[in-house]
């Protein structure tokens, strides 16, 4: 994130994390990881100003929310405090954490009700870059969301710099249709562009922000001519498929949903709701002031920041809508990512199997709640085909477990949330059963999960 208050929040919170972990490890020096504690979220009505103008909304102080860092091993202690008028809690997505800690309502914990509060705490086993976002209805469509960073105990990649993106569609405050007053008024669907065919949500949305921020007022990371920048990139909007691209620069990808795969460098990147990537970015201009570009998918809609190499003229600033001619370059697909460490799955077939279509928001013509489980029991190699026979794509998230998306190479990258393409679009992945409880596995678009396109993976009784 650029230099500004939300930054400074963001370290102030790792700061506050990292005295504690001292704190913590004095007290408890005979065994057991360090625990990341003392962090406090508090959800709460707030402001947001978008380019001057103010509006209501919910979030965690700031848009994103501060944030959490630490490193993997790590117990993460997180106090939620709930200020909102109804209940809430928190989802760790893309953290597999003992069922009891994963944040989904009446499944896996007792609402947390207004006035009240609940802590969090869990070891983070696996690095990645995670986002953290409330879990009921359509809180998360607000701003009560934030980034979620667990760096290896060891850092492999080399980079000078490193900035976090989260892009979001927004309507709070600035939706004159449909009187957004409270999490159940859904917004009129958008006249659909029938020359798109990548289209993952139809809702109006007049905004699309990074790091809470509009076009006009868009948030600038710096480089030194011949910085390595890393960047993470994530999908936090609910209803909006986005590609991103820099202007005059490439993006190699190294991780996708946290997870390392074979470096591929590409000028643009797909992202469905719910999906990360880490790209590594050399700054290889002399200088200058570069457009990112944050392109709805099959909408009207735009975004950016601002790629700006230290001491170049602020007044050479891109205009608010250049659209970086890298944004219809190479896109990354799933096909040519290679996971650097791939699930330990056995040979020979898998122990159980589900085949599921997806048709309009329903999962094998089924709406949760009056949907069956999927059943695994502990230890199984699973595997789950999905279908997709609708128009739009749907970004399919399964709490609890990274699974692996097979491809042609056998070696497809290990994730949490993948996209399934519209018009019988296919995907398989493989997951093992490794961690019991009731664990969600839904459409990342969040007016298609409040619709019912939602299953339970089931853990049998052992
Ligand atoms: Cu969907």
């Amino acid at each position: 994130m650029p230099a500004t208050r939300r930054q400074f929040l963001g370290l102030t919170a790792v700061a506050g994390l990292s005295l504690l972990t001292g704190c913590s490890a004095k007290q408890s020096p005979a065994a057991g990881p360090p625990t990341a504690g003392g962090l406090r979220l508090t959800a709460a009505p707030m402001r947001l100003d978008l380019a001057g103008r103010s509006v209501p909304t919910w979030g965690y102080g700031t848009v994103p929310g501060p944030e959490i860092r630490l490193r993997a091993g790590d117990v993460m202690r997180v106090q939620l405090e709930n200020e909102l008028p109804e209940d809430t809690t928190v989802h760790w997505h893309g953290l597999a954490p003992p069922n009891g800690m994963d944040g989904v309502p009446g499944i896996t914990q007792e609402p947390v009700a207004s006035g009240e509060g609940f802590t969090y705490e869990f070891e983070t086993a696996i690095a990645g870059s995670f986002m953290y976002h409330a879990h009921v209805g359509m809180q998360l469509d607000r701003g009560l969301y934030g980034p979620l960073i667990v760096e290896p105990r060891t850092e492999e990649l080399a980079y000078d710099r490193e900035y976090t993106l989260m892009l979001d569609d927004w309507r709070d405050g600035v939706d004159d249709h449909a009187g957004h007053a409270g999490q159940g008024s859904a917004p009129a669907e958008e006249d659909p562009d029938p020359a798109d065919l990548v289209s993952f949500g139809g809702r109006v949305y007049p905004l699309l922000l990074v790091n809470g921020r509009p076009p006009e007022d868009a948030a600038v990371f710096e480089a030194r001519p011949g910085d390595r920048l890393r960047l993470r990139v994530m999908n936090i909007a609910a209803d909006t498929g986005f590609r991103f691209a820099i202007a005059g620069h490439r993006l190699t990808v190294t991780h996708s949903d946290g997870m390392p795969v074979e470096p591929v460098t590409v000028d643009a990147l797909r992202l469905g709701m719910g999906e990360r990537y880490d790209v590594l970015v050399e700054a290889a201009q002399p200088g200058g002031v570069w457009q990112l570009g944050v392109q709805a998918e099959g909408r009207r809609g735009w975004g950016r920041a601002v790629l700006r190499y230290t001491g170049s003229q602020a007044s050479a600033a891109p205009v608010a809508h250049d659209r970086p001619a890298e944004l219809d370059g190479r896109l990354v697909s799933y096909d040519e990512l290679l996971a650097v460490e791939p699930l330990a799955l056995p040979s020979g077939t898998p122990d159980r199997q589900y085949d599921l279509v997806l048709s309009g928001t329903q999962i094998d013509r089924q709406s949760f709640p009056d949907a069956d489980p999927l059943p695994v029991a502990e230890g199984e190699w699973v595997r789950v085909t999905m279908r997709n026979t609708s128009a739009k794509w749907h970004p399919m998230h399964l709490h609890g477990h990274h699974f692996q998306v097979l491809t042609p190479s056998g070696r497809g990258p290990v994730k949490d949330t993948v996209s399934v393409p519209a018009r019988n679009g296919m995907v398989t992945f493989d997951f093992l059963a490794t961690n019991p409880g009731d664990w969600l596995f839904h459409c990342h678009n969040h007016h298609h999960m409040e619709d019912g396109m939602v299953r339970l993976v089931r853990y049998l009784p052992s």
